[in-house]
């Protein structure tokens, strides 16, 4: 699982996997998934070994090994048996459904000893974005927000700047929190009230490992940052924000709705490609049926209102993979209140966080 963890931050919606190769109690050779459309671990391990192997090794790997060919890379169950391992010992069952115990009955059909699940819950800890994309075809959600010990949130329009927690809170959810997750979700309003950088950066030494051991990553295009997600619906994002300057444009994504035939058009398409040119991403994405049947179908609320974008069509945008964009497998919700309450009645929180403060 610590080998998996060099991959943090590569691996897209793909799995983060390590593999070792054990004999006589002792580790011979290494190999972890070092990003997506990469070999797996398994296949790096077996390559990259010389050694020959003999009936008393054992493979350990915290996820089943695939077997299914309708994909980027070939499949390791295969391979395993090719190279003669004789006994594997798997963390997780592969909750692909084109693996899901596949891999295991092709490796036992082959004559290989198969030992598992050893550490299922752990392993899909470990991978609680990859488990979530594919059990629940949407990326795995972590709210986090911040109140006082008497119970108040951070402020009434729920801007998340952290002006009642510790220097160590914010360190800590620097580390554990934003350091651990593909993505850093905010509302427009958020971004209007407090223009945040929303990085990982402030904490330099957190950069020299993602998670505290790894390597730092490249999920937004080489600077080792998640990418950081704005839902502004009616595009009102202002060029001068700082998530969309400099370096920083680049590992950002602006979701905005279609716009309405009674907007005036050329405005928001002229944005749009000064925005695209910087590098930022933008995803239009339909409202809500609900909010359109609201109001009486037009799909138009006020800025004031919460306005809530078509889940579906928001998930699929996230987890496909497309280019240089390898998906997105999880992300922290930082506020505002609007933001917050948006997820939590589409019931698509899978944890939540609350720093108190002084
Ligand atoms: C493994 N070892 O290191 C990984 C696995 O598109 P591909 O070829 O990279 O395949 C991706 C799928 O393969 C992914 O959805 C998951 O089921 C499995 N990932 N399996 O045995 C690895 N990364
Ligand atoms: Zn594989």
């Amino acid at each position: 699982m610590a080998l998996a963890e060099n991959g943090r931050g590569l691996t897209g919606i793909n799995p983060m996997v390590g593999a070792v190769l054990v004999r006589d109690g002792m580790i011979i050779a290494e190999g972890f998934h070092e990003g997506f459309g990469n070999a797996h671990a398994e296949r790096q391990l077996l390559e990259k070994s010389d050694q020959k192997i003999s009936a008393n090794d054992i493979l350990y790997v915290n996820l089943e090994p695939c077997c299914h060919t309708d994909k980027k890379t070939p499949p390791c169950a295969q391979f395993i048996v090719e190279k003669g391992i004789k006994i594997v010992v798997y963390g997780l069952i592969d909750p692909n459904p084109n693996v899901a115990g596949r891999g295991i009955q092709f490796l036992q059909s082959h004559g290989v000893e198969v030992i598992g699940p050893v550490l299922p819950e752990e392993c899909a800890r470990l991978n609680r974005g990859f488990v979530s994309v594919m059990r629940n075809g949407r990326p795995w959600i972590t709210l986090k927000s911040a109140m006082t010990v008497d119970g108040r949130f951070a402020n009434a329009s729920g801007s998340p700047r952290l002006m009642i927690t510790s220097e160590e809170q914010d360190r800590w959810s620097h580390l554990f929190l934003r350091a651990r997750h593909d993505a850093i979700l905010v509302g427009i309003g958020t971004v209007l009230a407090d223009d945040p950088e929303l990085t990982v950066r402030p904490h330099p030494l957190l950069r020299q490992g993602f998670g505290g051991q790894a390597p730092a990553p490249f999920s937004d295009g080489g600077r080792g940052e998640p990418y950081r997600i704005i839902l502004d619906p009616h595009f009102r994002i202002p060029l001068t924000a700082r998530v969309v300057n400099g370096e920083l444009a680049e590992g950002t994504i602006v979701v905005r709705k279609e716009p309405e035939d009674s907007e005036e058009p050329e405005e928001p398409e002229e944005k749009m490609r000064i925005l695209e040119k910087r590098g930022v991403r933008i995803l239009t994405i339909p409202l809500n049926r609900d909010h359109k049947i609201l109001n009486n179908g037009s799909g138009y609320l006020p800025a004031e209102h919460s306005v809530t974008f078509d889940w579906q069509s928001f998930w699929q945008a996230l987890t496909t993979p497309s280019g240089d964009f390898h998906g997105i497998s999880s992300i922290l919700v930082e506020g505002g209140s609007r933001t917050w309450g948006a997820f939590r009645e589409a019931k698509t929180v899978d944890e939540e966080v609350i720093l108190v403060g002084g």
